[in-house]
């Protein structure tokens, strides 16, 4: 059973939008791990850099000229040294010189092969006997913004949050079933519906974000009828996108909001629909609106993604202000496991729910459900359908079979 890394191998693969990306393997003297690197279309800036200059080419050349020199010979299973070895090769503050989509498949790779060679599914390396909490899916049925060509809604993600749900397939079947009833209703609703998807599988149309919102709170109340449990709405605004930083406002097909009357909308849209989820309502930069609203909605998870990029320093920024209460986890925004499990504990530490999360371009790698149940985080947030959002998906059905009896879903108050 011995974790001696033995080699380190870096190519290029495809995601779902046919980009390229990295994909590492660790190979160790007793087992093997691969993982493949995600990436943003609506990235935040204060990511890390995904890769050097150079793009993938140098990546990989890093990988196998820079990277596995160092690290074979040394234990897989020794991932904060790894990761902190990863950091002091990269010498900078966002992985400029390696890359954080570089960092990020060969910190998962080496997690992945330790793993593997002690013969435990991830999920239980990472968190032990007691990861048998299974996370409620936040899933992806309608898109807007930067995630279509610009025709749809502004806001970016209309989700679907199963949050009675019994057991994760139960939660998934929801999902499913509202993504269906989205279809329906649009078809109904939007004469230009040729059945399109975006990259995460959530339906496309051409209707405003107020009517979008209408077709997918009937989806969730009909879901919740059928199913007999709570399914919520949930939006990611992605707000960064459509703000003007002239105009000082964010920029509507009907309307152009400053951040006062956008503070005021969101309010309205949580109470007329209920949402229980509401990611990113503000720019990037105002803290000082995310604690507003933060402070005066009710029965609403208010998350930071692009606010807080999965790092540390802006989280402690937010947890000050009283900015949001819950945070996206996406592991390539900050580049290692290790750095993203910080993030997690201090999160959890000042009561935010963590959100670990897929990015519009994936791969069928399937971590991330392992990273749910082994960090303990209560949600997972992908799509519905699509294959690289389904074999997370799937893999989580399949933990919760393994965990039998012994299965629970997360504990959430909403
Ligand atoms: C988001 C994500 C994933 P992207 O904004 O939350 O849905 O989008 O990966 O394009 O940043
Ligand atoms: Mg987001």
């Amino acid at each position: 059973m011995s974790t001696v890394i033995e080699d380190v191998i870096a190519r290029k693969i495809f995601n779902s939008r046919g980009e390229e990306t990295i994909e590492v393997d660790v190979i160790t003297a007793g087992g093997f791990g691969r993982a493949s690197a995600p990436s943003g279309a609506s990235r935040g800036k204060a990511e890390a850099t995904p890769y050097p200059k150079g793009g993938i080419e140098e990546a990989i050349r890093k990988v196998e000229q820079v990277i596995a020199p160092e690290i074979i010979g040394l234990n897989a299973d020794s991932q904060e040294e790894i990761d902190s070895l990863l950091h002091s090769l990269d010498g900078t503050e966002n992985f400029n010189n390696i890359g954080g989509n570089t960092a990020f498949a060969v910190s998962l790779a080496v997690a992945d092969a330790a793993a593997n060679t002690y013969g435990l599914p991830l999920f239980q390396y990472l968190g032990g006997f007691y990861a048998k909490v299974l996370p409620y899916p936040l899933g992806n049925v309608l898109s807007g913004g930067k995630h279509t060509a610009g025709k749809g809604p502004e806001i970016q993600e209309f989700l679907s949050l199963p949050l009675g749900a019994p057991s994760f397939l139960e939660a998934q079947r929801a999902n499913a079933t509202v993504h269906e009833k989205v279809r329906k209703l649009l078809e109904k609703k939007d004469k230009t519906f040729t059945g399109g998807k975006s990259d995460e599988g959530a339906w496309t149309c051409a209707l405003s974000n107020d009517e979008a919102l209408e077709i997918v709170y009937e989806a969730c109340e009909e879901t919740s009828k059928e199913l007999g449990f709570e399914c919520r709405v949930g939006l990611d605004v992605a707000a960064s996108t459509f703000w003007n930083a002239r105009k000082k406002r964010y920029v509507y097909r009907d309307k152009a909001l400053d951040s006062n009357e956008q503070l005021e909308y969101i309010l309205e849209l949580i109470k007329n629909y209920k949402l229980a989820y509401v990611e990113d309502p503000f720019r990037e930069e105002d803290f000082e609106k995310f604690a507003e609203l933060t402070k005066k909605a009710k029965n609403c998870l208010i998350c930071g993604d692009d606010l807080f990029v999965t790092n540390l320093k802006r989280l402690q920024k937010g947890i000050k202000l009283g900015a949001a209460n819950t945070i996206i986890i996406k592991v390539n925004q900050i580049g290692t496991l290790t750095d993203a499990w910080e993030t997690i504990r201090a999160a959890k530490a000042a009561g935010y729910t963590p959100v670990i999360s897929h990015r519009s371009g994936d791969t069928v790698d399937s971590h991330i459900a392992h990273l749910a149940v082994g960090l303990g985080c209560p949600i997972i947030k992908t799509g519905v359908v699509e294959g690289a959002r389904i074999a997370k998906l799937n893999e989580l059905i399949r933990i919760e079979e393994m965990l039998a009896d012994r299965a629970l879903m997360a504990q959430l108050k909403v």
